[in-house]
């Protein structure tokens, strides 16, 4: 109806836009891989590498909540069941990208370099565990839905600005596809041709909300051809998959940005502060976990007999030793308690000044 009222009289009749998006998967949930697909450079031993980082993600994730419900850290945001997203770009990445992460990143970290101690100590409440050492080459989480894209696009400007022939990674959740700032980000990136790949980490909810209520749009990577930029759906439970498309958007950035959606699942909950039984059912996570990441790696590696039971026994022993003394060392920090005056702003406004002064004339930090 509405089409009749619009063509009525129009002479020319054409599409103006026409566009699909891929889905790419190498590897299924048995291990088994479309050879011609697996990038020759995904060795055999940079294959292990990545089930390693994987393997300690999920280790080091299973601490944080096992201290969460001690009382020995604050809420913190697991990234269970999501770990071929963060090791699968970080891999890709080359030595001097930047990453700009929302919030549930912690293997992009790891993979980066990160000092376990800072993870901890992050999630432990302390700002000073958010200071990203520089070789990182990587930005603080960022807990602010989608606040970090605007921020990530100027990143990828000043890089093509400077020469540098770096590229930007900029990773968002399904639900922050659904701010403006969003939106804007991808749009000026667009524009500016800047070095900039976004990847989307749709792992299924926004807290409680589902990705059937985040947009009515059949796929998140489509939000891209708006901003006149490739958009890509890759499996993203599957790590060779989440390499190769993000090997290709990084060699591609230096011509301009593109969007990776990976969709994957949010096997845990939003935080320790949550109770997803609430709101989604048994039967939904237990069908997502057949699809898990790490046992699909795991499969395939050990058809070619690269993994077995004794080497992961291990390979989890070393990495609980390396997570024990990142968290005794987190927990032997003594913080500067002038510190949550000083961080926010580049100085201390007038009312914090006196808070701070009241502070130390009753001695409010001794403890006693
Ligand atoms: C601007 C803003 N609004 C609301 C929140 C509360 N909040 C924290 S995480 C979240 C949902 C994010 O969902 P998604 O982008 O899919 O990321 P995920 O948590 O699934 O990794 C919300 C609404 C926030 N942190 N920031
Ligand atoms: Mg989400």
């Amino acid at each position: 109806m509405l089409i009749t009222q619009y063509t009525k009289g129009i002479l020319l009749i054409r599409d103006a836009f026409e566009g699909k998006i891929q889905y790419f998967q190498v590897m299924d949930e048995s291990g088994s891989i479309d050879q011609s697909l697996m990038p020759p450079e995904l060795t055999d031993a940079k294959l292990l590498d990545m089930l390693k980082l994987m393997l300690l993600t999920r280790n080091a994730d299973a601490k944080a909540i096992s201290l969460q419900r001690q009382g020995r850290a604050a809420t913190y945001a697991p990234t269970l069941g999501e770990e071929a997203v963060n090791i699968g770009t970080a891999t890709a990445m080359r030595k001097n990208d930047i990453f700009v992460p929302a919030f549930r990143q912690h293997g992009v970290y790891f993979a980066r370099g990160l000092p376990m101690r800072l993870f901890y100590l992050y999630w432990m409440g302390f700002e000073e565990g958010n200071m990203i050492p520089p070789e990182v080459h990587g930005f603080p989480m960022a807990v602010p839905v989608s606040t970090q894209m605007p921020h990530s696009v100027g990143l990828a400007f000043a890089q093509k600005y400077k020469k540098t022939g770096n590229a930007v990674i900029a990773y968002i959740g399904d639900g922050g596809t659904s701010q403006g700032d969003f939106y804007e980000a991808i749009n000026f990136a667009g524009v500016w041709h800047v070095p900039l790949v976004v990847v989307i980490q749709n792992n299924q909810w926004a807290i409680s909300v589902p990705r059937s209520k985040q947009s009515a749009a059949t796929t998140l990577a489509q939000k891209a051809f708006a901003a006149g930029i490739p958009g890509v759906q890759v499996d993203g439970n599957d790590a060779i998959a989440v390499y190769k498309a993000t090997a290709q958007a990084l060699k591609d950035a230096a011509n301009g940005p593109s969007v990776i959606e990976c969709v994957t699942y949010r096997a845990g909950m939003h935080t320790t502060s949550d109770d997803p039984t609430k709101y989604r059912s048994e039967a939904d996570v237990s069908e997502w976990l057949k699809k898990d990441p790490i046992l699909r790696l795991k499969l395939y590696l050990a058809k070619k007999g690269l993994w077995s039971e004794q080497i992961e026994a291990q390979v989890t022993d070393e990495q609980k030793k390396l997570i024990d003394s990142g968290v005794e060392e987190a927990e032997a920090f003594k913080p500067d308690p002038k510190s949550m005056f000083q961080n926010l702003y580049s100085f201390v406004p007038e009312t914090l000044d006196d808070e701070l002064k009241d502070s130390e004339a009753n001695n409010f930090w001794q403890g006693e």
